[in-house]
């Protein structure tokens, strides 16, 4: 294998986009309001007051999207479904209205040959939930196992694989740790139970899943971490790191236990929250697939100050970065893939990348055309890292790029776009860029390919 263009006959190609960063008429049918209709009314949340009360109108549109990606050529969609939704209070009875609109949306896909992969929590959790305490509380992952049965109960007979999560680590730190994003809590590492209380709700909400017999997976996002250099001090400090971001939710699924996180202070029970026989449930029988988050690799110091954080995070230097600023390290994909599989061996189930992507600031074009070259580049790099992966024998099903739409990126409101299609959002127009092209592309040089 020498470049993407070598990747397996079965390889799946796709894109992703997730539920309150796309579809709008956040009060539309029935839909109880999340944690995120919440923080974006906080004075300076989100960049230039941006909310995602209209966002990209997908809720309304959702034709007009599936018709762009049919336009791609894709094998699968990964979106995801608004709990709110679903259970406009975060329990109780389903309401219709909400699995109506999956259920319009999974068909119109199905009837253009492409797999729904649905993803049942990208962080919208209901805001009656978040009022009972959120992911610190255990509770919410009960409730979480009941939301998954009612939407496999709908949608399970069209639906051959769900994402649980995306990205519990983000949520955690993100949403519970710094503020930075919903629920907008500062509790540093008192957020640990956020991470623990998720990983149980996936393991309960894969237990209903899979009796229903389907296929389980998880979406992480995971970074290779690179001490800033060989001195002991930074080497340990980027141990400590890769531990808390990658191995906090990796170990629990694949190995049952959670990793050290003593340089944290943190005993082995995460602070009491991790009871007997919650590690069984998490692990179950194992995923049926491991979703990758992939965007850069993290570089790691040791502390400059004591008493803090046992890690300091340093800047990458002499590599091209995107236009939200993070640095464009293709290769780090391939370290990743190969350090999953050489840390997890047989316990690593076959994987998916579930997100890539860039932000860019589009150039306008010629006839109304949108430049976006550097997005081009960041996807062949990647992809070509990820055959380079797959020559070194590591099991990578599919690639779903991140994102098929411009849409609202949570605290930077609609500034960075990663979208293969620009939206203007005064007119919701779509506009196919220059990557839509090439994507659509690379998908059908593969066909004809493994056409013979
Ligand atoms: C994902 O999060 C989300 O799942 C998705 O909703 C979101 O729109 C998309 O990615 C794009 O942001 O160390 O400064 O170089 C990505 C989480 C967290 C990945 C910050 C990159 C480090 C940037 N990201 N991270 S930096």
């Amino acid at each position: 294998m020498r470049d993407r263009r070598d990747l397996p006959k079965d390889f799946s190609w796709g894109v992703s986009t997730a539920a309150y960063q796309v579809e709008g008429a956040v009060g539309e049918d029935g839909r109880g309001p999340s944690i995120w209709d919440e923080f974006v009314a906080r004075p300076g949340a989100v960049r230039d007051g941006h909310t995602g009360e209209f966002a990209c109108d997908h809720y309304h549109r959702y034709a007009e999207d599936v018709a762009l990606m049919r336009g791609l050529g894709l094998d699968g969609y990964r979106f995801s479904i608004a709990w709110p939704r679903i259970q406009p209070a975060g329990s109780g009875p389903a309401n219709p209205a909400g699995l109506d609109f999956y259920e319009r949306l999974v068909d119109a896909l199905l009837a253009v040959g492409i797999t729904p992969l649905p993803t049942l929590f990208h962080w919208d959790l209901p805001q009656a939930l978040e009022d009972g305490g959120g992911w610190l509380a255990r509770d919410t992952a009960y409730r979480f196992a009941e939301y998954a049965e009612i939407v496999a109960e709908r949608l399970g007979d069209r639906v051959p694989a769900w994402i649980t999560f995306n990205e519990p680590f983000v949520h955690m730190v993100y949403g519970y740790a710094l503020g930075i994003h919903a629920p907008g809590r500062t509790l540093m590492l008192d957020a640990l139970p956020v991470a623990h209380h998720q990983l149980l709700g996936h393991g309960l909400a894969a237990a209903v899943l899979r009796e229903r017999g389907a296929q389980v997976m998880i979406a992480n996002n995971l970074s290779p971490v690179w001490p800033a250099s060989q001195e002991p001090a930074d080497v340990a400090a980027a141990a400590a790191y890769d531990a808390l971001h990658n191995r906090l939710f990796t170990d629990p699924l694949l190995l049952g236990r959670y990793p050290d996180l003593s340089a944290y202070g943190v005993a082995p029970d995460l602070g009491g929250c991790v009871r007997p026989g919650d590690l069984e449930l998490i692990a179950g029988p194992g995923l049926d697939g491991l979703g990758v988050n992939y965007y850069n690799p993290t570089r790691i110091a040791a502390p400059t100050e004591p008493g803090g954080l046992p890690f300091a995070e340093a800047a990458i230097e002499g590599v091209p970065r995107t236009a939200f600023g993070w640095p464009v390290v293709p290769d780090g994909l391939r370290e990743l893939l190969v350090g999953l599989r050489d840390r997890y061996g047989d316990a690593l189930p076959p994987i998916t990348i579930t997100e890539n992507g860039c932000s860019v600031a589009d150039e306008p074009g010629p006839g109304g055309t949108v430049l976006d070259q550097p997005r081009i580049d960041y996807l062949a790099g990647h992809l070509d890292a990820l055959a380079a992966a797959v020559a070194e024998g590591v099991d990578v099903r599919g690639y779903f790029t991140w994102s098929l739409l411009d849409n609202f990126e949570w605290a930077e409101g609609y500034e960075q776009r990663f979208g293969l299609v620009h939206v203007d959002f005064t007119t919701q127009r779509r506009t196919p860029k220059a990557s839509y092209a090439w994507y659509r592309d690379l998908i059908g040089a593969h066909r004809v390919r493994h056409a013979r």
